[in-house]
């Protein structure tokens, strides 16, 4: 299904530069998309997603905002593509709640809007939603996490959670679904601060994490790549070991490309992933509104998870028999 994306993606970006089927102004489909940032690996590949899909050569003008994580910065863009009068509207919400007069304004506007990624929890009043299931990947990373330590004979479990931005959907999600694991095992979650999904963020927190805790935790769960890369950074220079032969087990979300060749190098042990490749399905939304359909309300992408040993094959996610994927150079250069 992901290879699938990844060719179609590839092949409207091919479309796109080679500017077959230009249309006239006039005739393309405006577009706002109202991005959460530029903050990591994944953002970048989620951005290029839409790019490829919305261009001009497919029919669309596509106006883009960066909102840098600012969530006022995001309200104002959405209200400045309804005083354009887009025909649509994209919202990847930084946080998942304060949406429901923005999105009013958008139905009295009479603009169909589509969320994807992280969701919106507090209005209904957008057309679809395209994303991951947060709550899964914490969930999968905690089951995973606890097949691991019983395969290696690893007794108690003293956790540190770098999470991502606080009141974002992707961070709520995979804190729940880890805690939950935490809970049912007895596991000790030392400590869970905001990392803010940047590798610097993972960095400094890791650094403050070492001062208060060093010699305390064998686990550290950084709930994006770019937060794992500066953990990284930060354990190698106070001398800590971690990933397969080291001393501190390092997991991550995400599965970007850099994410897997540290996966395939053993310097983190497991990353869980998100998938960004969300265009060729919004394009399908709206595709259905333009032809008076009416869209699934909810579309998950789907996602693998990734290791370094095959020592744990499959877990049992909510019920569900999950594959753990011992990366290849194959899947590295596949990736997003
Ligand atoms: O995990 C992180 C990004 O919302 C799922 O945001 C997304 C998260 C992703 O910055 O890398």
């Amino acid at each position: 299904m992901k290879k699938r994306l990844a060719v179609f993606a590839a092949m409207t970006a091919a479309l796109c530069m080679s500017a077959i089927g230009a249309s006239a102004d006039e005739d393309l489909i405006t577009i706002g998309f109202a991005q959460v940032g530029h903050e990591s690996d994944w953002r970048t590949a989620s951005t290029q997603s839409c790019q490829d899909v919305f261009c001009e050569e497919n029919g669309y003008d596509l106006q883009f905002v960066d909102c840098d994580n600012d969530s006022a910065a995001q309200l104002e863009a959405v209200r400045s593509f309804i005083e354009q009068d887009v025909d649509y509207i994209i919202i990847d919400p930084i946080v998942s709640t304060g949406w429901d007069e923005v999105l009013t304004e958008c139905e009295d506007a009479g603009i169909p809007v589509i969320v994807i990624d992280r969701t919106i929890d507090d209005s209904d009043k957008y057309a679809a939603w395209v994303g991951s299931n947060f709550t899964t990947e914490g969930l999968a990373c905690g089951e995973w996490l606890k097949a691991y330590a019983e395969a290696k004979g690893i007794e108690e479990i003293n956790a540190l959670v770098i999470e991502g931005t606080t009141g974002s959907s992707a961070a709520i999600g995979r804190t729940e679904g880890f805690q939950e694991i935490a809970d049912r095992e007895g596991w000790t979650i030392l400590d869970s601060q905001d990392g803010d999904f940047t590798q610097t963020g993972g960095q400094e927190i890791m650094e403050s994490y070492i001062k208060s805790y060093e010699g305390q935790f064998n686990v550290v769960i950084c709930q994006n790549d770019n937060e794992a890369f500066g953990a990284m950074d930060a354990m190698t220079a106070a001398g800590i070991s971690y990933g397969v032969d080291g001393d501190v087990i390092l997991v991550s979300f995400d599965a970007c490309t850099a994410g897997l060749e540290y996966v395939q190098s053993g310097d983190i042990n497991a990353d869980f992933e998100c998938n960004p490749l969300a265009a060729p399905f919004v394009e399908e939304v709206i595709q259905q509104l333009a032809a008076g359909e009416t869209p699934e309300s909810t579309v998950y992408m789907e996602e693998h998870w990734y290791v370094n040993e095959d020592i744990i094959e499959t877990i049992t996610v909510d019920g569900e028999e999950q594959t753990m994927t011992v990366v290849t150079d194959e899947i590295v250069e596949a990736q997003y």
